[in-house]
């Protein structure tokens, strides 16, 4: 039997949430509402991975969980309809992330480059569970038997990691699986990434070949979702670029990475193509299309800060959304988790 289709992702609360994590992750999260079930999870496990300095401590994680589901609501994901919780609410994930902990082979996490980054030189430093952080991510994915995964390009990796752990384990246990009643031996399906969408890899303002981020030091490299008119129009104004006017065509961004940064944030923010964009401002300088990419910028993100403001001025009325997202994904969750069990043979309370 086929596996129902079922959306899942997740973003982490670690810092403020900036232009990539919405181009290439929430507005995806929002159109696929359309479409499927979706579950959207506040990951609030995966932000205590690393230090202090990052996650913030214990005020802030619970501030910028909050301020993460505020993101969500702000920008169209209707927490009625679809689940929208906070991690560590559902203790399947970290069962299942154990289970899958025994499955996962360490080769395969000595290959995850975002460990690499993360970690830098002082890796023996790093801790436990930002090593383990993929496997936690297939956990989170396949408790709740979620066919696509919509997410950034750099999550790809962990994708495919989370459909060889789902593969293996089916593999593992087939015997046991069609002895619990699936037949065809498959209890996890294998998640589809969902890279789509109008940005899949939105680049620092500082330096077009990093990736824009939460944790780079220069705010400046980034357009953070509640940033205010004016702060934007000085990121945008000094961010880098080069000294040739735009090009005519797409081609012409090829080798100039900030000009084609700007460029694919113009288009994805205003819903036109690269080359639409270029149609219109090609063989300009910069600080004219830098004016009309301020504008643009403020119209689509002015309204979205104004709601989180407004959203987060009332705690209760988040925690109680995340609350009533927890109890029903809870109920998919403990099935799954049930069934895991009796799988691998633990015997568990009747
Ligand atoms: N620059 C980006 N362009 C497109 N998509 C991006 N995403 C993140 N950065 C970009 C996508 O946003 C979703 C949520 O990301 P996350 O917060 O869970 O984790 P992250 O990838 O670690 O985000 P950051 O901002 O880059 O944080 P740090 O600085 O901690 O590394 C994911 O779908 C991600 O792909």
């Amino acid at each position: 039997m086929p596996f129902v289709e079922r959306v899942f992702s997740g973003v982490q609360p670690t810092g403020n949430l900036h232009l990539g994590n919405y181009l290439g992750a929430i507005v995806n999260f929002v159109k696929l509402q359309e479409t499927h079930n979706c579950i959207y999870c506040v990951v609030d496990m995966h932000a205590i991975t690393q230090g202090l300095d990052v996650w913030g401590g214990p005020a802030e994680l619970a501030r910028n969980t909050r301020e993460v589901t505020a993101a969500f609501i702000a920008s169209g994901i209707d927490p009625n309809k679809q689940i929208v919780f906070n991690q560590s609410q559902v203790s399947g994930h970290a069962e299942l992330a154990w289970i899958f902990n025994c499955v996962a082979r360490m080769g395969w996490l000595n290959r995850m480059t975002q460990f690499k980054e993360k970690a830098g030189k002082d890796r023996e430093n790093a801790s436990v569970g930002l090593y383990d952080y993929p496997v936690l991510m297939a956990a989170d994915i396949l408790l709740y038997r979620a066919t696509h995964v919509p997410v950034g390009e750099d999550q790809k990796q962990h994708l495919e990691l989370s459909r060889d752990i789902a593969q293996k384990f089916n593999n593992d246990f087939g015997d046991s699986i069609r002895g619990h009643g699936a037949n065809d031996g498959l209890f996890f399906p294998l998640p589809e990434p969902l890279i789509t969408g109008p940005a899949t890899r939105v680049m620092s303002l500082r330096d077009g070949t990093k990736k824009m981020s939460k944790s780079d030091a220069s705010d400046n490299s980034r357009i953070n979702l509640t940033d205010d008119a004016d702060t934007i129009a000085q990121k945008v104004r000094k961010a880098k670029t080069d000294p040739e006017p735009l090009p005519i065509e797409e081609k012409g961004l090829e080798a100039r990475p900030e000009a084609d940064n700007l460029v694919g944030i113009f288009a994805a923010l205003s819903g036109r193509s690269k080359a639409e964009v270029l149609r219109d401002f090609g063989g300009g300088q910069f600080s004219s299309f830098k004016n009309a990419l301020v504008e643009l910028c403020v119209t689509k993100l002015s309204p979205i800060a104004g709601e989180m403001k407004r959203l987060v001025a009332d705690p209760g009325h988040i925690d109680a959304i995340l609350n009533g997202g927890a109890d029903r994904a809870r109920a998919i969750a403990d099935e799954t988790m049930k069934l895991s069990k009796d799988i691998v043979g633990f015997i568990r309370p009747r």
